[in-house]
């Protein structure tokens, strides 16, 4: 969950950031009061998950192995390492668990003032240039009514608390199922990594806006059909908005009172595989839910993915800066290795120029930490196609963490625009070859293999 790679004199400023918007936050949830107080989740002698800004401390545990191997399995909310500590984001209930693992820990909130540049423009609203679920879903069926031959909006599904989870079809002929290489852009599994709306929202608009101009992108709309759903956990994003900045999964109440499925977390491919790489405890920033695609969010990829042939899938995350390819389940590497690889490299090396931002690439379980239940292990494993989770910037807390400045929405989107393109064109140029409907053997799928 963004674990940094380096330390060094700017964290105080990130977290002089990050208080601000904590602060502003607090303002808007005492106006409108609809979260219960914390006296109300804490029942028969049970202190329930923590859901507020000032439910949470910020502590901070001595880096030494034994606690790192104990805190390993607490699946808490890590957000960096500095001078020989690592501070931890813990609300109540992880309080507790760090009690009973009889791991030692500092407050350190007062090490964090409220100064500093705000990175929204709070004056006009609280998510500033970022787009919240009404306003992507205005500006999604206006991309619709201004290239209604290009572009379609659909309605894949509802979240929990009954908002639209929409998918764009950008397209020639776009109202007709064609057979064109079929590609998916994914963003916002977690609510707090506002970024990753954006991109994938703005690929959307870059492609139907460039159409009629660049020969590129006409050949690469017309022989392929983009899907992107820029708003997976949409319930997740209003509630870090509007109460918690800091949110990351969904918002399922949870049998012991607290809130939350992790949606990362949730996929039906060796769902729950050990507890390292989810938590089966439901106050867990990781929790993998009650059971495989428990959560309406992630049925609804599912089926809408299960409907279609997609030949490469994009989920966009933030923020560690790099490009991750299953395993996510287990450091040993796939079969297909070489392949994914090759791919991640060739992305990352058209980024690059851009805005001269280096996208590190490697195998997910490998590279960042282990996951089981994600998305890109479940299209990878059950339709072998080529799956990748692409961390947006920054590369570590101390660059802002999910804090991204509205001032560098537009460059982060600019080179990632680069790597969409590779894909597509890889794709695009995949079935124009084979000059065969449906999905491209580009990859061996599993299922087909003896076992
Ligand atoms: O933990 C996650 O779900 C992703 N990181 S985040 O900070 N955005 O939460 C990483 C998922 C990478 N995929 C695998 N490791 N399988
Ligand atoms: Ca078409
Ligand atoms: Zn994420």
């Amino acid at each position: 969950m963004g674990w940094p790679r380096k330390a060094g004199k700017r964290i105080w400023l990130v977290f002089l950031l990050g208080t601000l918007l904590w602060g502003a936050a607090e303002i808007i949830q005492g106006g409108v009061g609809v979260e219960a107080r914390v006296e109300d989740r804490v029942g028969e002698g049970r202190v329930q998950g923590a859901a507020r800004p000032e439910d949470s401390a910020i502590v901070s545990v001595k880096k030494w192995p034994p606690f790192e191997r104990s805190l390993e399995a607490l699946g808490l909310d890590l957000l960096f390492e500095w001078k020989g500590r690592i501070y931890i984001l813990a609300g109540p209930q992880d309080l507790e668990r760090l009690n009973s693992a009889s791991i030692p820990y500092l407050f350190e909130n007062h090490r964090f003032p409220a100064l500093g540049q705000p990175q929204v423009s709070l004056l006009t609203k609280i998510n500033g240039n970022y787009h919240s679920y009404k306003e992507l879903e205005t500006d999604l069926k206006a991309l619709q009514a201004k290239f209604p031959q290009l572009a379609r909006v659909h309605r894949i599904g509802q979240s929990h608390e009954g908002r639209n989870i929409y998918a764009l079809k950008i397209s020639d002929n776009v109202s007709e199922d064609e057979e064109e290489a079929e590609v998916l852009f994914l963003g916002c599994h977690h609510a707090r990594e506002w970024i990753s709306v954006e991109v994938p929202y703005l690929l959307g608009k870059y492609l139907v806006e460039n159409y009629a101009t660049d020969p590129e992108v006409e050949r690469l709309v017309n022989k392929s059909e983009v899907w992107i759903v820029p708003l997976v956990n949409p319930d997740g994003l209003e509630y870090s908005i509007y109460f918690y900045r800091y949110w990351r999964k969904n918002r399922r109440l949870n049998a012991d009172g607290s809130y939350g499925v992790d949606l990362n977390r949730n996929y039906g491919y060796l769902w729950g595989f050990d507890n390292v790489g989810s938590s089966p405890e439901p106050g867990s920033a990781v929790y993998r839910g009650p059971a495989p695609f428990s959560e309406p969010e992630t049925r609804a990829i599912r089926d809408f993915f299960l409907s279609k042939n997609f030949q490469a899938l994009v989920s966009y995350h933030s923020y560690s800066q790099i490009i991750l390819y299953p395993w996510g389940y287990t450091t040993k590497p796939s079969d297909q290795d070489s392949l994914l690889r090759q791919i991640a490299a060739k992305m990352a090396e058209l980024m690059e120029p851009v805005n001269g931002r280096v996208y590190g690439y490697g195998q997910a379980g490998a590279s960042l930490y282990l996951t089981n239940g994600d998305t890109t292990d479940w299209a990878f494993g059950v339709a072998g196609i080529p799956a990748y989770t692409i961390e947006l910037p920054p590369i570590d807390q101390l660059g802002g963490g999910f804090f991204n400045p509205e001032a560098d929405i537009h460059s982060i989107f600019q080179e990632n625009l680069q790597a969409a393109l590779h894909l597509l064109r890889l794709f695009a140029q995949h079935s124009e070859r084979n000059q065969t409907p449906g999905r491209t053997k580009l990859l061996t799928k599993r299922s087909e293999k003896s076992k």
